[in-house]
C-alpha cells in the first residue's frame, strides 16, 4: 500500500518575469524530479519493506525520474515582432497606403514592433503585478487621497508620448492616413500596454472633443499637452460619465450640478461612481447647471459638458476626494475610482444643455479604441495558441497536426480577420473625415459602423479569448501563464463604452437621425465592393451567399418599417449583428479579390460567408419577434423570483 505525491518546484521563487523578457513569465515552470521523499509508503523508518513493495517503488521511481527531461516539461509559446508576424495587417497596408507613406509607416511599425518585444512587453507585465494602490491618509493623519501607480505605468505614459500614440492622429503628417497609422500602432501596443490603452483611449477622445470645438483659446494649452510627443509635457484625460444612477442612462442618472462663479468658471458638486484611469491629469465630465433660482433641468437637455484639471499647479486635488478604488475582475493595472466632486473648478465647454451630443465625439473615439482593444486581444490569443500548437504534443503528434484542433484555431482566425478589416475601414473613414475628404455618405457610414463594430467585436473578443484559452488545456486556466489576464481584460470590452444592447439601440439612433440614409449608404457601399469582386471564380459562392444575405437584410429593413417600436427594439441586437456580419464579410471578400491575394485571404472570405449572415431577417421571417412580444419575456425571466410573486 502506498500513495504517490509529486513535489513541485518553482524555478526561482523571486522570479522577475520582466527581467527574463518572456511574455508568459514563469510559464510552464520546470518541475523538479520527485525524489524518494516524494513517495510516501506505509512502511515506517526501520521497518522491513516487503520485496513486492520494493519492486513497486523502483518501478515507480525510474520512469518518473526520466520524465524530468521529457513530458513534464513544456516549452512556452513565444511570439516575435507582432508587426512582422501579422500577415493580414501588412497586406492591408500594402494594398491601401500610398507607396511613400507605406515606406515610412512600415519602417516605423517594424521598429515599434521590436520595442514592444524588448521594452514594452516586460513593462506591461510589471503593471499587472503592481496594480495601483490608494493611500488615503499620510502617516500623520493628513488626508492625501493619493493613487499610487507603479514606475512601469508611469513609463508607459512616457513611451506613449514618445511614440506619438495620440499625437500621430492630430499632426496629420500623412494626411488622411495618419489616423490609420495611429490606430495600427495602438493595435500593436494594446496587448502589451499593461492597461495603458485605457487612458490613451480617453485622451484621444478628449483631444477630439477639443478639436471639434475649434480648439478655443482656453483649451489650446490642454490640447497641446494631450497631443504632445514630449514625455514631460504629455497629459492624459479621464472621461467621468458614470454616476450611481446612470451607467447607461446618463441622461437621467447624472446628479452632479454645476454652480457658476463670478469669474465665469463653474464649481462642480456630485459623485462619480466609475472613473477609469483616475490618475489622469484632466478630464471631461457632465453636470447640470444650476440656474439663478437654484433649479436644474432634468433629462438629456439639462446636461452640459465641462473640462477640468484634476490637480492644481502644486499637485493638490481640485476639490476632489477619492472615496475608494474599485475592485475589478480585470483591468487591474489601471486605477478606477469613486470620486466626490466637492466644488471642483471646471470650465463649461459645450453649449448649455448639449452635453450628451458634445461628449458623443469622445464616445465615438473611445468606442473605436474599444474595437482596437478587441481585435488586438483576439490577435494575441490566437498568435499564442498557434505557437503552442507548434510545440505541444498530444496523442503522439503536435497539436498542429490534429485537424480538429486546427479547425478551431482557423475559425478564430476568420473571426479576427473580419474584425480587423472592420476596424481598418472605420479608421480609414475617420481619417477622411478629419482631413475634410469624407463625403456625406462616408460620414453617415462611419457614424453607423462605430456602434456596429464596437458591439460586435466586444462580443467576438470575449468568445475568442475563452476559446483560445481552452486550446491550452488546463495551462490556459493558470494565472502564471498570463492567459487569464488577457481573458479578464477582454471581458470588459462588451461592457464599458456602452453595453451590447445600448450600442444596438445606438445603431437604431443613427439610422433614425439620418432618416434611413445611413442604411441606404450601407447597402450601396457593400454592393459596390461586391461588384468589384464578382469576377473571381473562387469567390463566386461567397459573393452569392453575401448577396442573399444583403437581399434578406433589405427585406428586413422594408418589413421593419411597418413594425412597431417594440419589434424594432427586440430586433436591434440581431439587426446590428447582421450589419456587422454583412459588412465584415464584404470586406473579407474585397480583400480576397484584390490582385495578389493569398489562399488564406480567399479561405477566410469563404468561411466567413458560410455562417449565418443575417440573423435579423431569419427571426423576422419566422415572426419570432412578434411571438416574443406576445410571450412576455419578463414572465419567462422572472418565473419563481420574489419580484414575480409580488406582482401576481
Ligand atoms: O466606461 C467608461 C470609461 C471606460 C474606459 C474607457 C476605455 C475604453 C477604451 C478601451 C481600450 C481597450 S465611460 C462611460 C461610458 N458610457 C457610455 O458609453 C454611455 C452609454 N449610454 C449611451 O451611449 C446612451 O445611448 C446615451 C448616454 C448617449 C443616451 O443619451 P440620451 O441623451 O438619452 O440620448 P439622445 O437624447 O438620443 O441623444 C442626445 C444627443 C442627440 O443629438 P441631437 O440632440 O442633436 O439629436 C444624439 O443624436 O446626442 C446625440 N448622440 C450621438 N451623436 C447620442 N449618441 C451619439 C453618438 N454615439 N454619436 C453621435
Amino acid at each position: 500500500m502506498f500513495t504517490c505525491r509529486l513535489s513541485w518546484w518553482r524555478s526561482g521563487a523571486t522570479c522577475k518575469p520582466w527581467q527574463s523578457g518572456g511574455f508568459l513569465p514563469c510559464l510552464w515552470e520546470r518541475c523538479q524530479p520527485p525524489s524518494r521523499k516524494g513517495i510516501a509508503t506505509t512502511a515506517g523508518q526501520g521497518q522491513q519493506v516487503s520485496t513486492q513493495e520494493k519492486q513497486v517503488l523502483e518501478d515507480l521511481e525510474m520512469p518518473l525520474a526520466r520524465r524530468e527531461s521529457e513530458s513534464l516539461f513544456q516549452e512556452q509559446p513565444e511570439t516575435g515582432n507582432q508587426y512582422l508576424e501579422d500577415a493580414l495587417l501588412r497586406s492591408y497596408l500594402r494594398t491601401h497606403l500610398p507607396p511613400k507613406v507605406l515606406e515610412e509607416v512600415n519602417r516605423d511599425l517594424e521598429r515599434f514592433g521590436n520595442r514592444l518585444l524588448t521594452q514594452i512587453r516586460p513593462l506591461g507585465w510589471e503593471c499587472e503585478l503592481n496594480p495601483p494602490v490608494f493611500r488615503q491618509y499620510d502617516a500623520w493623519g493628513q488626508r492625501v487621497d493619493q493613487i499610487v501607480t507603479c514606475s512601469a505605468w508611469r513609463k508607459m505614459k512616457e513611451i506613449a508620448a514618445e511614440e506619438g500614440l495620440i499625437a500621430e492622429a492630430y499632426e496629420r503628417r500623412y494626411s488622411n492616413w495618419s489616423r490609420l497609422h495611429q490606430a495600427v500602432k495602438l493595435y500593436l501596443f494594446s496587448s502589451f500596454s499593461g492597461g495603458f490603452n485605457c487612458p490613451l483611449a480617453m485622451t484621444d477622445g478628449a483631444a477630439k472633443v477639443i478639436e471639434s470645438l475649434g480648439i478655443p483659446g482656453s483649451l489650446k494649452k490642454p490640447f497641446d499637452h494631450l497631443t504632445s510627443r514630449d514625455p514631460k509635457k504629455f497629459w492624459t484625460s479621464g472621461q467621468w460619465m458614470t454616476e450611481r444612477r446612470g451607467g447607461s442612462d446618463v441622461a437621467n442618472g447624472t446628479e452632479t450640478v454645476a454652480r457658476k462663479q463670478p469669474d465665469g468658471t463653474y464649481r462642480l458638486y456630485g459623485f462619480k461612481w466609475f472613473t477609469s484611469a483616475a490618475d489622469s491629469d484632466v478630464t471631461l465630465t457632465l453636470a447640470r447647471i444650476v440656474d439663478a433660482e437654484g433649479r436644474v433641468k432634468q433629462g438629456s437637455s439639462g446636461l452640459s459638458l465641462f473640462f477640468l484639471k484634476v490637480r492644481d499647479e502644486e499637485g493638490k486635488l481640485n476639490s476632489i476626494q477619492v472615496q475608494r478604488l474599485k475592485d475589478k475582475l480585470g483591468t487591474r493595472q489601471m486605477a478606477t475610482a469613486e470620486l466626490w466632486l466637492d466644488g471642483a473648478k471646471a470650465e463649461l465647454i459645450s453649449a448649455e444643455g448639449r452635453g450628451v451630443a458634445s461628449i458623443s465625439n469622445m464616445l465615438n473615439i473611445t468606442r473605436i479604441h474599444n474595437v482596437i482593444g478587441a481585435v488586438a486581444s483576439m490577435r494575441r490569443m490566437i498568435s499564442l495558441s498557434r505557437e503552442y500548437a507548434h510545440k505541444r504534443v498530444a496523442f503522439g503528434k503536435l497539436l498542429k497536426d490534429h485537424p480538429l484542433h486546427m479547425q478551431t484555431i482557423a475559425r478564430m482566425e476568420v473571426q479576427v480577420r473580419g474584425a480587423f478589416l472592420l476596424l481598418m475601414e472605420m479608421v480609414r473613414l475617420l481619417g477622411l473625415a478629419e482631413t475634410n475628404m469624407a463625403s456625406e455618405q462616408d460620414q453617415l457610414l462611419l457614424r453607423l459602423l462605430v456602434p456596429v463594430a464596437k458591439l460586435y467585436t466586444g462580443k467576438q473578443a470575449s468568445a475568442v479569448a475563452v476559446e483560445a484559452m481552452e486550446s491550452f488545456g488546463g495551462q490556459g486556466y493558470m494565472e502564471d501563464t498570463g492567459l487569464p489576464v488577457i481573458l479578464r481584460d477582454t471581458l470588459v470590452l462588451s461592457i464599458w463604452e456602452g453595453t451590447t444592447n445600448i450600442l444596438s439601440l445606438d445603431v437604431l439612433r443613427s439610422l433614425t437621425k439620418s432618416q434611413g440614409q445611413a442604411m441606404a449608404v450601407f447597402f450601396s457601399t457593400v454592393q459596390k465592393k461586391l461588384e468589384l469582386a464578382s469576377s473571381s471564380a473562387e469567390l463566386e459562392p461567397a459573393v452569392k451567399q453575401m448577396q442573399d444575405a444583403i437581399n434578406s437584410l433589405a427585406r428586413f429593413t422594408q418589413a421593419a418599417g411597418a413594425k412597431g417600436a417594440l419589434t424594432m427594439e427586440l430586433a436591434a441586437r440581431d439587426f446590428s449583428y447582421s450589419l456587422a456580419r454583412v459588412y465584415a464579410g464584404t470586406l473579407l471578400i474585397e480583400h480576397a479579390a484584390r490582385p495578389g491575394a493569398s489562399p488564406s485571404d480567399i479561405s477566410a472570405a469563404q468561411r466567413w460567408c458560410n455562417q449565418e449572415l443575417c440573423p435579423a431577417a431569419t427571426e423576422l421571417e419566422n415572426s419570432s419577434y412578434e411571438a416574443e412580444e406576445a410571450l412576455l419575456d419578463s414572465a419567462l425571466v422572472y418565473e419563481g423570483s420574489p419580484a414575480h410573486s409580488s406582482r401576481l
